[in-house]
C-alpha cells in the first residue's frame, strides 16, 4: 500500500484541511500519515476561532519518524500557517524525499482575489519558495497571482492562464496545475504545464453555479491520491474535478446544507467506484 504524509492544519470543526484530506485519502486506499501544523477550533471563515500553533512539534515528531525508519511515497502540504512553518516543511522535504517521492504542494492561502485573514504578501512569497521545491503544485488563480506578482483577474482568456502557468513553473516546480480555471463559458476545471516538456494539459467539466468552502482541499486530496494510485495527470484531474463538481452539486441541492463546507461524506462511495474503474489495482 502507498503511504502519504499530509502536512496542514487541523480545523476541528469546518470540513477542510486535515478533516477532508485524511478521510478522502484513506478512502482512496492510501495509508495516510498526518502532521498537524496548528489546531484551530474552526477554519478561519468563522468569527472568533482559536488557533494553537504547533510549529515547535514538527522537528521532534519528524525526528522520531526518522529514528523509526518511516518513509513516504508522497508528501502533500496544504494550509500551513507561518513563514517559519514553510521553512520547516522545506526541511522535511529535504529529510524525507528521494527521487521517487511525489512532493505535492497546495499553497492554500486565498481565493477570489484575496488572501485569507491570517496571511500577507510576505507569506505568499515564502509559499512561492515551497512551490519551487515541489514536483506538482495546485494553486488557484488568486494564489498564483500573489506568488508570481502577476495581476489577479476574474475575467480572463487562455493566454492569461498560460502566462500564470509559465510564471509558476519559473518558481522551480516540475508541474504547475492552476485550479478553478474556466476556459469557456459554462465550464470550469484545471489547466497544467509540465516544466520539462513544455506541454499544457487541461480538464474542464460543467460549472456548478455555487461556491463552498473546503472544495480546494477536496480537489487537492483527490488529485494527489489519484496520482499516487498511478493515474496519468489528465485522468487524475478528471477524477478530482468530477468528484469536486458532483459534491458541490449534491450539496447545493441539500435544503439543510452547511454554509461552511460541502457534503463530501455523501459522495465517498462514488469516489471509490470511480477510482476502482480508473485504477483497477487501487485496493489490492
Ligand atoms: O480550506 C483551506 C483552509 C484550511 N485551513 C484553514 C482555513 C482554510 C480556509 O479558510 O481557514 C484554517
Amino acid at each position: 500500500m502507498k503511504r502519504i504524509l499530509t502536512i496542514q492544519d487541523i480545523s476541528c470543526f469546518g470540513k477542510c484541511s486535515l478533516t477532508v484530506a485524511l478521510p478522502l485519502l484513506s478512502a482512496m486506499g492510501i495509508e495516510t500519515v498526518i502532521l498537524p501544523t496548528a489546531v484551530l477550533s474552526t477554519h478561519t471563515m468563522f468569527k472568533g476561532f482559536t488557533c494553537k500553533d504547533l510549529s515547535d512539534q514538527l522537528a521532534p515528531i519528524t525526528a522520531h519518524w526518522k529514528q523509526e525508519g518511516i518513509t513516504f511515497d508522497a508528501i502533500y502540504t496544504g494550509y500551513l500557517g507561518t513563514e517559519e512553518e514553510i521553512e520547516a516543511v522545506k526541511e522535511i522535504f529535504r529529510d524525507f524525499a528521494d527521487k521517487n517521492t511525489l512532493l505535492f504542494v497546495d499553497p492554500a492561502m486565498g481565493d477570489n482575489g484575496k488572501l485569507y485573514p491570517a496571511f500577507d504578501l510576505a507569506y505568499a512569497k515564502k509559499n512561492a519558495t515551497l512551490c519551487g521545491a515541489a514536483d506538482v503544485i495546485v494553486p488557484n488563480i488568486t494564489e498564483a497571482a500573489f506568488m508570481t506578482g502577476l495581476p489577479y483577474k476574474d475575467e480572463y482568456d487562455e493566454d492569461y492562464v498560460k502566462e500564470l502557468l509559465q510564471a509558476l513553473v519559473a518558481l522551480g516546480c516540475g508541474t504547475a496545475i492552476l485550479t478553478g480555471v474556466s476556459l469557456s463559458e459554462g465550464k470550469t476545471g484545471a489547466m497544467g504545464l509540465d516544466a520539462k516538456t513544455g506541454e499544457y494539459f487541461a480538464y474542464q467539466n460543467d460549472r456548478v453555479d455555487a461556491a463552498f468552502h473546503g472544495t480546494g482541499d477536496i480537489f487537492s486530496s483527490v488529485c494527489v491520491g489519484a496520482l499516487l494510485q498511478g493515474l496519468a495527470r489528465t485522468a487524475a484531474l478528471k477524477l478530482a474535478a468530477d468528484y469536486t463538481a458532483d459534491t458541490i452539486a449534491l450539496t447545493k441541492d441539500d435544503p439543510k446544507k452547511p454554509w461552511y463546507g460541502v457534503n463530501f461524506e455523501s459522495t465517498v462511495p462514488q469516489l471509490v467506484d470511480a477510482l476502482r474503474a480508473a485504477a483497477p489495482e487501487a485496493y489490492k
